[in-house]
């Protein structure tokens, strides 16, 4: 594939009707985190435009960047989030609520990541195999005993799983339904991979939440589509897979739990009461319309005005700022708002892989959390805001020698 690709019909139904509402201009990717001697190479960037379509409702970027340059090399990894971890043991429990799962089970995690997800079911004794294209990642779930193919989940690993391995009870995408480009495909290598009774639940940021909220940075290269259940709705009709059921969590700022199951699986479900709400709702909010996309545009490029004037207004003052949590979301609000060295001293990071490194685009130099209580920055800018509350709670000590927060999304915060 070329570097970057323009798209000109929906993923989900083909049309050319697609409104971009939203250009946050040209900005490297947002994992592309930096080594010290590449500091002062030219840094690819790539067009970062998000469009709605008009005909079924998905929202989707403009501009594809190749998954090669994106997660061949991944420094991202959700255990370093305790927030993450308890989520995963959630998903098991919603299995079990749905499901019957034993030491009998198969358990496969689609983008298993270092295999934080599968550890959960491992510790209980179930079968587990996670597949992810991340070659250092799989090195590391390897080491750590879970078995991981190497590469991009779609029909021809589904069959190579399916002869391997056997089918699974339970299949996980959390968190990777958004990097699929084919996601047709990808529900095709899903029924493959399932047994007739098999569950799957796809766990991902929900586009209501990210338009009432303003969380912009949320969109980025990665995330090639931003469902609504209108959308996946639609997605289904021309596959072998249905949805039924629905659930809403507080992850990452709103994210939503899609249940689904093979057509032909005629096992009792909730279905409508759930489902039918869900897209109550999104009527109700005007999500078919386009006013409520305008309104976010609007309301984005108001707070990076506000944010930027309050951190220059500090940084005049002589007060210390830096970084929490080198979030790849951190990497999008910071190359857009032009958030740079000049404003933070330094992010800090639980993840090792990105200690010691620098930011794409800004490059803002990445140390652990330590670094907080040894320097006592006068203001601490939290990166990753859908952990506001891990983060605080974790740094009693800096709170107590007087250290304020500043939170951006959803809106300008002192805390
Ligand atoms: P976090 C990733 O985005 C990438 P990111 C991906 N594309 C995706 O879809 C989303 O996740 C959901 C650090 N941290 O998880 C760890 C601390 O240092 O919001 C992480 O680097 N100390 C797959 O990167 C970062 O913050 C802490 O106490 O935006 C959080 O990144 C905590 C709680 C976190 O995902
Ligand atoms: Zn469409």
């Amino acid at each position: 594939m070329k570097s970057v690709k323009e798209i000109i019909n929906c993923r989900v139904c083909e049309s050319k009707d697609l409104y971009t509402f939203f250009d946050l201009g040209l900005l490297p990717i947002p994992n592309g985190f930096l080594n010290k001697e590449d500091l002062d190479e030219d840094e690819k960037k790539f067009p970062l435009v998000v469009a709605y379509c008009r005909s079924c409702s998905l929202t989707q970027l403009k501009f594809i960047v190749d998954p090669e340059i994106m997660f061949k090399n991944y420094l991202y990894i959700p255990s370093a989030s305790q927030t993450r971890i308890d989520n995963f043991r959630g998903l098991l429990e919603d299995a079990r609520r749905r499901i019957k799962i034993d030491s009998s089970s198969l358990a496969i995690d689609i983008g298993s990541n270092d295999g934080s997800l599968l550890s959960v079911f491992k510790s209980e004794g179930i079968n587990v195999l996670g597949v992810d294209p991340a070659e250092n990642l799989v090195k590391v779930a390897t080491l750590n005993g879970i078995p991981t193919m190497l590469g991009y989940f779609g029909v021809e690993i589904a069959r190579k799983i399916k002869k391997q391995k056997g089918q699974a009870d339970v299949a996980y995408a959390t968190n990777v339904f958004a990097h699929i480009s084919n996601i047709k495909e990808f529900l095709t290598g899903v029924e493959i991979i399932l047994k007739d009774k098999g569950i799957f639940i796809s766990q991902f940021p929900y586009i209501v939440d990210l338009l009432k909220e303003n969380q912009f940075d949320t969109i980025y290269h990665e995330h090639l589509s931003y469902f609504s259940i209108k959308s996946l709705l639609i997605l289904t009709e021309g596959t072998e897979m249905e949805i039924f059921d629905i659930e809403h969590s507080e992850l990452d700022g709103g994210s939503v739990k899609v249940y689904w199951k093979k057509k032909s699986n005629t096992m009792q479900v909730v279905k409508a009461i759930n489902i039918n709400r869900f897209l109550r709702e999104e009527e109700r909010i005007g999500l078919y319309d386009d006013k409520i996309y305008n309104d976010f545009s609007k309301r984005v490029i108001e707070l990076k005005k506000s944010v930027k004037k309050e951190l220059l207004s500090l940084r005049i003052r002589k007060k210390k700022i830096v970084g929490y949590g080198a979030a790849a979301k951190g990497n999008i609000m910071l190359n857009y708002f032009g958030i740079g060295t000049k404003i933070l001293d330094y992010i800090v990071d639980s993840t090792l892989y990105k200690q010691g490194k620098y930011t794409p685009g800004t490059h803002i130099p990445i140390y652990a959390e330590a670094k907080i209580l040894e320097t006592k920055p006068d203001y601490v800018l939290i990166l990753a805001w859908n952990f506001k509350k891990e983060i605080i709670k974790k740094n009693e000590a800096y709170t107590k020698k007087g250290g304020k927060y500043i939170v951006a999304i959803p809106s300008l915060e002192i805390i």
